[in-house]
This record gives structure tokens, sequence and C-alpha cells, in this order.
């Protein structure tokens, strides 16, 4: 099928590095008497990304822990394609759409508050995009490189817009010391072109470690020069919200303290996905919902 939507964030097209502006706003919503004040609406524009410490506590807490331990020891015998190991080692980085395939966190993604400040963002009905859980055990947990969602999800899945974010949800606790994200405060409003091409099946690598879409240590350190760097660390229960452009990463864990995530994204349903600006075939469903898949929720 020809792309007919014009493709107005280029990336992996051959070029060199190129920064472009973002013609998107990043709150579209104008719904002022949504659960995010004005203050936490204004830093999330600034900054791009919003953290709201202890969102989650007690018995509705340990049940979301619970399920991503029994997700967890499932996983580890289990050679299905949602199912990511480490490069490295047998040790499983990710589980991808979780959102399905637990009730537990298909109750969750349905949250009325975060599907109020989702709306709230995004204006509008939205769906889930892709869900994942990041596990990075003691010890064995590796990082993920520098990277804009937006980027791949752009060039990879056919997200036409910047109107999506991602809610990442500790379910460990995020600190200075355990590979939690990392992200540049307004990184956000500038769109890294990437060179290179798109590798065909990029996602089988990628998931693993991102090669392409990467900025290069030129962009980032003026990305950091402008904008700093931030770390929301936070108890278990602590949540993040973060525009799906915000140029974030996360270290390896060295530690014994495990930094499992939760993180799904949620999608304005005017957004929905068009044909991958690769001009590649898209990625499973498991990655990123195609359009005729998308579940308004609200
Ligand atoms: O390719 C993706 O969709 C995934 N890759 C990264 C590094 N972050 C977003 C998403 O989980
Ligand atoms: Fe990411």
């Amino acid at each position: 099928m020809i792309q007919t939507t014009q493709d107005r964030y280029p990336s992996r097209v051959g070029g060199q590095t190129q920064w472009l502006p973002r013609v998107d706003p990043v709150v579209w919503g104008k719904e002022q008497n949504g659960p995010l004040s004005a203050d936490q609406l204004g830093f999330y524009e600034q900054n791009g990304y919003l953290f709201l410490p202890q969102f989650f506590a007690g018995a509705p807490l340990h049940r979301l822990v619970a399920e991503l331990e029994r997700i967890g020891r499932k996983a580890a015998e289990s050679d299905a394609p949602e199912v990511i190991r480490e490069k490295d080692s047998d040790q499983v980085r990710s589980v991808f759409a979780v959102h399905q395939s637990s009730p537990v966190f298909a109750e969750l993604v349905r949250d009325p508050t975060l599907i109020a400040a989702a709306r709230q963002i995004l204006d509008g009905a939205v769906y889930i995009h892709q869900s994942r859980i990041n596990f990075k055990y003691g010890f064995e947990g590796e990082g993920f490189y520098w990277h804009s969602d937006f980027e791949t999800w752009h060039v990879e899945d056919g997200m036409p817009a910047m109107r999506a974010f991602s809610c990442s949800i500790a379910l460990s606790d995020n600190t200075i010391y355990n590979g939690s994200l990392m992200v540049i405060p307004g990184s956000h409003r500038q769109f890294i072109s990437c060179p290179g091409h798109t590798p065909e099946d990029h996602y089988k690598r990628s998931l693993k470690q991102q090669e392409y879409g990467t900025p290069d240590q030129a962009t980032l350190t003026q990305l950091v020069a402008e904008g700093g760097l931030a770390m929301p660390t936070g108890p278990a229960g602590s949540v993040l919200f973060f525009d799906c452009n915000l140029m974030h990463g996360s270290g390896g864990n060295i530690t014994p303290l495990p930094r499992h995530n939760l993180f799904f994204v949620y999608n304005a349903v005017e957004n929905a996905l068009v044909e991958p600006f690769s001009g590649q075939k898209p990625r499973p469903q498991y990655i990123a919902t195609r359009a005729q898949e998308a579940q308004p929720l609200g």
C-alpha cells in the first residue's frame, strides 16, 4: 500500500542527522477539568514529562507487583514472540502486549484517572498503541540507549503525529542506583532526524539493542547542554508520563536491586497508525496496535 500521509518527520532516509522543529502541540487538550492541574500540564508541556510519586500504593500496588512477578516467571519459560531476552544472556528483558494478555493490566490501562489525564493531554478518545514490561533484573538488566520513541513509532509503525505519550509505572523502586530512566528535559520540542536506512525486521534486534534511530553524540551533547539531564526516581507505585518524542535512555543495572517497570502508550484515536514511513511492512501487532485493532478506551 502506498503511503498517502505527508511525512512531516522524515528520518532514516539516507541523509545526515537533522534537527527538525516539532510542528505538533505537546498538550493537545483544552479540558481544564481533568485530573492534571494547570501547573502539572505546564510542567509537562515545558519539560516533556511529569512524575507522580506513589500514584499507586497499598493493596492495589501489591496486586500489580504480584501480576508482574507472575508474568516474569511465565516468560522465563516461554518462547513466545512477545518475550524479548537480553542480547547477551537468557534473561527476560521485555514482555510486550501485557494489556492484552493480563486481565490485571487490561483493567489498569482503563484506570479512570489515567484515561482522564490522557484525554487532557491528547484531546479526544485514546487507545493503547503499545504496552510492555521492561524487566531490569539485578546484575543482568541491560540498558536502553538514548532515543525518541516517536522516531521509531513514526518510521517503523506509521504513527503520523506527536500525539501520544508513555505512562511508565514503577513496579520496583526506581532509584539513582539501579538503572532508572533518564530524560533530557525539553528535548521533545526538536525532532532529531537520524541517518541511515532501517534494516528489514529491525525490531528483532532493536528491542534488544537499538542501533538505527539513535542520535549521534554531538546531538546528545547539544540537547543536554540546552536541557540538562533528569532522572525521575521514586518508590514502586510511582507513575511517569513522558511525551512520545522526549529523548530518554537508561543504563544497565549492576546492583542487586531490580528495576521492573510497566510501560503503556496512550495514542489519540485520531492519530491511528498509517503505513510505516520507512516504506517497509508494519511491525507485528504485539508491538504496535494497527488502526483496525485500535479499541478506544474513552
Ligand atoms: O521500538 C519500540 O517501540 C520500543 N523501543 C524502545 C527503545 N522504546 C520504545 C519502545 O518500547
Ligand atoms: Fe523508549
